[in-house]
């Protein structure tokens, strides 16, 4: 079995490969290569690159071999909900459709006049977000659909160019919202709802199987290592969640802090009482029976649309310094509105917001920032306290993971709003928790609890602990009049 184990983490906003190596019980990970991703906007819609995708990971593994890799395991995530439709010849039919595409507005509404959302929810444990795959299903153009002889999530076709596997992988086929929780297979009324049938779908695979080696086509072409793939949690989430090291006798949620912020906790079984659907919390399939029961917060994507706005000439760690530099609190906004998902222009959209709220208009990108910061962390303090509620369980740490926890001032901003230690790190938690189910899968560890275990022992994590907010009540009470706007 391989002793190197490579880690294809996709982001919306970037994707790397990543090398990782289990040696005296500590995991070390180094990047090989790194690539930009984004949507562009074409005829007035939204589509990923997924060509240029397949190509960056070809790039990746011949770096790797430059490195010295001869053989390796290879797993594969992504963000959710995007697919692929493939045609008898295995060849794409359509473009890929971003998530962010304006498509599916007021979507919802079409749907629940065929299928209420208590029902979706009683069947899927998933939460209402416009942009989940049956939505986008809903408005995808019939006559293509039809002539899909597979549908594939995004990470699937990436492993269907390398290797010639069908699959459907498990923690990303959930973000679908066409997943049974009771059937563990695609339901049945809804895929009659969206006149597509089973066979249109692969197999329902779970992280850990092995799925054959990169065909030799391929390895000769492009000249790279023998590469065993290994089915990692596809969903990005999954594997960041993975990632998130143990706690030994402390009750945690972690924030998977990314483009998106997911705020959560993992169960062994679902919730999906009327509670949890009206405070929209997600109930995703991990990884070896697992469910991330958890919510969607609008996260970094808030700050990327800033810095893309201001031309890139600001790092992230200089728009959090002057962030950092303004008063605290002075704006808000409510940052899982809709209006935020893709604005035309996002600088203004905030504006807007305040002013229609009646607030302090930030003026300066330094009062923009810490809007920014100061309104995710006033999320994450309402949005824990539902969690505390809905799981009946208190959270007395919160473990932030992923590029987010290199954020210091939105660390410590949650742990004075929520009051609780933030625990930040690992920064690369979901190439972590792909790797983990390579080690897993390879080598002679017992499972998630040993892996995270080794995580802990392998980064550094850093403690923020909580300092006293001035007129606390009066700032949630502005923030509780702000997140109904
Ligand atoms: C984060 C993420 C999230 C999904 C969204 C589409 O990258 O996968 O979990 O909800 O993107």
């Amino acid at each position: 079995m391989p002793s190197n184990h490579i880690a294809v983490d996709i982001g919306a906003s970037s994707g790397r490969l990543v090398l990782g190596k289990l040696e005296d019980g500590k995991i070390s990970l180094e990047e090989i290569h790194r690539f930009s991703n984004g949507f562009t906007e074409r005829n007035g819609s939204c589509f990923w690159d997924i060509d240029y995708l397949f190509d960056q990971i070809i790039t990746g593994l011949q770096k790797a071999k430059t490195y010295g890799v001869q053989k390796c395991s290879l797993g594969i995530d992504t963000w959710a909900v995007d697919y692929v439709l493939i045609d008898k010849n295995g060849e794409k039919i359509q473009e890929v459709y971003s998530y962010r595409d304006n498509r599916t507005e007021n979507v919802m509404e079409k749907v629940a006049a065929h299928i209420s959302p208590e029902e979706v929810y009683k069947k899927t444990g998933i939460q209402q977000l416009t942009f989940n795959t049956l939505y986008q299903f809903y408005v995808h153009d019939q006559r293509e659909l039809e002539k899909a002889d597979k549908i594939l999530m995004v990470p699937d076709y990436l492993y269907y160019r390398l290797s010639g596997r069908l699959i459907n992988e498990v923690t990303n086929a959930s973000t679908t919202q066409l997943l049974n929780l009771h059937t563990r297979d695609y339901d049945t009324d809804l895929l009659k709802l969206l006149h597509l049938k089973r066979e249109q779908f692969a197999e329902l695979t779970e992280p850990g199987e092995v799925l054959g080696f990169v065909r030799e086509a391929i390895v000769q072409q492009y000249d790279l290592p023998e590469c065993l793939l290994i089915c990692a949690a596809t969903h990005d989430t999954a594997s960041s969640v993975l990632g998130v090291p143990v706690q030994e006798g402390r009750s945690s949620a972690y924030i998977s802090s990314g483009t998106w912020s997911l705020l959560g906790v993992e169960l062994n079984h679902p919730i999906n009482n009327h509670h949890a659907r009206t405070a929209n919390y997600t109930n995703e399939w991990g990884a070896f029976g697992t469910y991330r029961f958890l919510k969607n917060v609008m996260g970094m994507w808030l700050i990327q649309e800033v810095r893309r706005l201001e031309n890139d000439r600001y790092s992230f760690a200089e728009l959090a310094e002057l962030a950092a530099n303004e008063e605290g609190f002075r704006s808000l906004i409510p940052c899982n509105h809709t209006r935020f998902l893709n604005p035309h222009n996002m600088i203004e959209e905030m504006r807007r917001s305040c002013q229609e709220s009646g607030q302090h208009v930030p003026a300066t990108i330094g009062q923009v920032a810490r809007c920014i910061f100061d309104s995710l962390a006033l999320s994450y303090y309402s949005y824990l306290n539902e969690l505390e509620e809905l799981t009946g369980t208190p959270v007395d740490v919160v473990q932030i993971v992923g590029g987010g926890s290199n954020n210091e001032l939105l660390c410590q901003l949650t742990a004075d709003v929520t009051g609780r230690e933030v625990l930040a790190g690992p920064t690369e938690s979901t190439a972590l928790g792909n790797i983990a189910v390579q080690l897993i899968r390879t080598r002679d560890i017992s499972g998630i609890h040993e892996v995270r275990k080794i995580i802990g022992n392998s980064f550094e994590i850093k403690s923020y602990l909580p300092r006293e907010v001035l007129n606390f009540s009066e700032l949630t009470n502005r923030w509780n009049l702000v997140s109904r706007f």
